[in-house]
């Protein structure tokens, strides 16, 4: 196969890849993704030992040791758009010779997981709740760029959501994605966390449903979204990255969910007054369930 064009894999001067400025050799197998850069800093407290430490934009990662266990924390700032980017320079590290930019014969498998927050769309799920991305509704496009989406998607699922949630037909059309059972069922706690499903916008006001100012397409979307079952199917939370994160990894043959936490309740607009000492238990938790 001919080598990847340096204008397709672009690399930095020193060899790293572009925007996450890594080598591959300053990859954990073991991925933690944020979206705050800040909280990256805030996981490696607890590792016992760091081994490198690198930045670029909104892109910071830290690689360590946490009880032994080798883990890289990565930020990915805000949005979809930006695990594009992400997903494709982890596996770019593991699966492409960054010298040749040929791709590799054997390929690797990163297990990915990003700790992340988000917003509750059941009354039910209050604030301060941690939940898990069993399946992920992409409602952002970004998956769809790619061949073969529609293999890894569940057609049935977002045919049902499209029509009983009255979709808007310009609005980009919902992808539905499962996350890795395994990363699923090691994370879950019965009564500590909740699975569901997980809505991937990419935006934050408009595209959640939130009016501030400009009236929206679909002014009663969240109560049809809080309604929507499909099987044992619930739609629990909205976030801006775990769709993509899953899809992209499913394509590419990596392990990957999101554990959030919840900071606001929008079916019944509570939200945390202070949610950083919660985030804190999160992570406490999920550090400790990947290495059990
Ligand atoms: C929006 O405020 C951001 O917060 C959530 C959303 O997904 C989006 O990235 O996650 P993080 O706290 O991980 O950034």
């Amino acid at each position: 196969m001919e080598p990847i064009k340096s204008s397709e894999l672009i690399t930095n001067d020193d060899g790293s890849v572009f925007h996450l400025h890594l080598h591959p050799e300053d990859l954990a197998e073991q991925v933690i993704l944020v979206g705050d850069p800040s909280r990256v800093e805030m996981i490696a407290s607890y590792f016992e030992k760091i081994e490198i430490r690198k930045s670029n934009r909104e892109f910071c990662t830290i690689t360590g040791y946490y009880k032994g266990y080798r883990l890289s924390v990565i930020s990915t700032g805000i949005g979809p758009d930006n695990i594009d980017i992400v997903m494709n320079e982890l596996d770019a590290l593991v699966n492409i010779d960054l010298h040749t930019k040929e791709i590799k014969e054997q390929k690797k498998t990163l297990n990915i997981v990003r700790i992340g927050t988000s917003g509750s769309v059941q009354a039910d799920v209050p604030v301060h709740s941690f939940v898990i991305s069993e399946m992920s509704l992409g409602i952002d496009g970004v998956l769809r760029f790619y061949r073969d989406n529609e293999m890894i998607c569940d057609a049935a699922f977002e045919e049902a959501f499209i029509k009983e949630c009255h979709w808007a037909p310009l609005a980009a059309r919902p992808y539905a994605v499962k996350a890795s059972k395994r990363l699923v069922d090691k994370l879950h706690t019965e009564g500590v966390t909740v699975k569901g499903v997980t809505l991937t916008a990419n935006g934050f006001y408009g595209p959640q449903g939130r009016v501030l100012r400009l009236p929206i397409e679909m002014p009663t979307v969240n109560d049809e979204i809080a309604r929507f079952r499909f099987g044992d199917y619930k739609i629990i939370n909205y976030e801006m990255e775990s769709a993509a994160i899953a899809g992209l990894a499913a394509l590419m043959g990596h392990q990957a969910t999101t554990i959030c936490l919840i900071i606001a309740n929008r079916a019944n607009g509570d939200a945390s007054a202070d949610y950083k000492p919660h985030m804190k238990k999160l992570v406490e938790y999920t550090l400790n369930s990947l290495i059990r």
